[in-house]
């Protein structure tokens, strides 16, 4: 090995716009040293061992989760700070209503200011990373620099990093600039700074994933979704699974849900026992990138290589794979301990919490052991239910999209929109609870469409353009439908069982586009009737699925109003389109 590494390239030579970034970025932050990530195992391992003797990272009882480590971030800073992230584009009406903005020239300069000298002391290390199959067409490459060694381990996991994408960047000659510092992690001196113009990230003051992990929610969607229009695609918050029905024939949908609403779940979901012969595939868990196929079909890859997901909840009745996944090979973060170093958390159902997420001895009065938004990171190689395809390089054709969000009421259980243009509106129309993926009070209503309020790095009336004309270029393209697994009643409780028993809605939505399944015609959309949907072997309370199915016309006009108001707020820039759609289901609902 050593004679052929000896004979490799170093990584410095590799790429020249890579090395006179990193240059001028050393010249600013002045960091003690510089390291470049070449992606391989044991450059992954030496990093832990080194977070291990820093005392950064703690061992897990290494007999039950080999491989597994806990990391404690710091307590002001475990989700993501919308409210501390912008847009920097030239003109403040490109960001829309839906970003916070800044402008560019003013941003740079609050960032340096920030930056200078922030290193000392320090490593800085650079992580060349591709978002996507390497050998892939549709994927797309960045470089972030960070001096968080944690962010360094967490990348390795969730991209495809080290010396083939930097040798991908030399051939694109194109890649997104990140730069990233944990700074002195102080909520007052912390922001996450986009340039889409000038495809570059700047973050500083958060260690936590979706504000210093770059690839993710900074590039592959905020960036990613500017590219994407420039390009003729969409960049999207969308899980991607693949659904084998007892005929043997595979469909993949893409499936957008506002954070922490079961997207991992329903990528990973197991099939009742009710339900036999029914296999699924996760191709991603958290964000698609679709691209119009020469077929006139949407084809999607996962842009990523892990899956960072939130761990309160998961237990073998609610996600089988992924308790088995996360037993080994997995980084914890923010979890609690038991008296014998094994992680815990809310829903666990086995085990004793003795310390909480915090390192105090666990106290009930002090809330819950493990942070609600605990994540683990894991290698999508670990799930057992991965598909065969996720790494194809043109990716796996799309069937259906499926929006949602988390909602007491209003929202059936499932609705299928009536074609492209009304699936934009059902799209841009999500709203949703919101939860502790985001810092900020949670259980608050809040439009979010697409799922994409945090993550569209443009205005959302361009964006929602974007997609009719995503739409106008597709000859078969998918149906859109709109799911709410949260639906509850009078008494607060959940009406629908939710994980695997969600197959039963999925399997209608692939029947119908088959030309198989029936349906009603409501002023929202086509919905199941109770018996186009199979509810063999499930426990329903009498009356729920009829409640599942209600479409209420007070409830609903008051949602449109509600909806006219919100998209009123796009002004001129919002497509005309959009707004017919509205009026065509206000004229049904009478
Ligand atoms: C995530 C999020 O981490 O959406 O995926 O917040
Ligand atoms: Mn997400």
């Amino acid at each position: 090995m050593a004679t052929a590494a000896h004979t490799m390239t170093p990584l410095p030579e590799l790429c020249g716009a890579v090395t006179a970034w990193v240059s001028s970025v050393r010249e600013l932050t002045q960091p003690a040293a510089v390291h470049w990530c070449e992606g391989t195992e044991a450059e992954a391992r030496e990093l832990t061992a080194g977070l291990l003797r820093a005392g950064e990272l703690l061992p897990l009882n290494a007999a039950k989760f080999p491989g597994c480590h806990l990391y404690r971030s710091k307590p002001s800073d475990v989700a993501r700070v919308e409210h501390l992230t912008y847009i920097c584009t030239r003109s403040q009406e490109d960001a829309g209503p839906n970003n916070h903005w800044m402008d560019p020239q003013a941003a740079r300069a609050k960032m340096r200011e920030l930056f200078r000298g922030c290193m000392r002391g320090r490593t800085l290390y650079v992580i060349p990373y591709c978002m996507g199959p390497l050998g892939s067409p549709l994927a797309r490459c960045g470089v972030e620099i960070t001096d968080s060694p944690y962010v360094v381990i967490n990348m390795l996991v969730m991209t495809r990093a080290g010396r083939a994408a930097l040798e991908r960047i030399a051939r694109d000659g194109s890649f997104v600039r990140g730069l990233h510092s944990i700074g002195e992690l102080d909520p007052e001196r912390r922001f996450i700074m986009h340039f889409p113009e000038e495809l570059a990230i700047e973050s500083y003051g958060s260690g936590y994933g979706g504000n210093a992990l770059l690839g993710k929610k900074c590039h592959a969607l905020r960036i990613a979704s500017w590219q994407a229009r420039e390009e003729g695609w969409l960049a999207e918050h969308m899980l991607i699974v693949g659904l084998e029905s007892p005929r043997g024939e595979t469909h993949y949908l893409a499936c957008a849900f506002p954070s922490a609403c079961g997207k991992t779940n329903l990528a990973m979901l197991i099939p009742p026992a009710s339900l036999p012969g029914w296999r699924v595939f996760t191709v991603g868990d958290d964000i698609a990138w679709l691209h119009p196929g020469a077929d006139g079909r949407l084809w999607a890859i996962n842009p990523e290589a892990g899956l960072f997901g939130v761990v309160p909840g998961t237990n073998p009745e609610t996600n089988r794979n992924a308790y088995d996944m996360i037993r080994r090979d997995t980084l914890f973060t923010n979890v609690a301990l038991t008296a014998d170093s094994q992680p815990w958390w809310e829903g666990l159902k086995s085990g004793k919490p003795v310390t909480d997420w915090q390192g105090r001895p666990y106290d009930p009065a002090r809330g819950p052991a493990a942070h609600p938004n605990a994540r683990f990171t894991v290698s999508a190689k670990r799930n057992p239910g991965y598909s065969p395809h996720a790494e194809d390089a043109r990716g796996v054709p799309i069937t259906a999209l499926v929006f949602g969000g988390r909602r007491r009421e209003v929202a059936p259980l499932v609705y299928e929109a009536r074609d492209w243009a009304h699936g934009v509106l059902v799209g841009a129309s999500v709203a949703s609870e919101t939860t502790a993926a985001m810092v900020g009070q949670p259980g608050v209503l809040r439009r979010d469409p697409m799922a994409m309020q945090p993550f569209c790095g443009y205005n959302f009336a361009d964006y929602w353009q974007h997609w009719l004309n995503v739409g106008a270029t597709l000859t078969r393209a998918p149906r859109i439908y709109h799911v709410n697994w949260f639906r509850r009643d009078a008494e607060g409780r959940f009406l629908w069982p939710g994980y695997g028993e969600n197959l039963r809605v999925l399997a209608w939505m692939l029947e119908r586009c088959a030309g198989r399944a029936g349906a009603s015609e409501s002023a929202i959309g086509q919905l199941p009737r109770v018996e186009d949907l199979n509810v063999a072997g499930l426990d329903l309370k009498p009356g729920a699925l009829a409640a599942l199915l209600a479409v209420d016309p007070a409830l609903w006009r008051q949602e449109l109003a509600d909806i006219r108001e919100y998209l009123g707020r796009y002004g001129s820039r919002l497509p005309a389109a959009l707004l017919k759609e509205l009026e065509t289901s206000a004229r049904r609902l009478g």
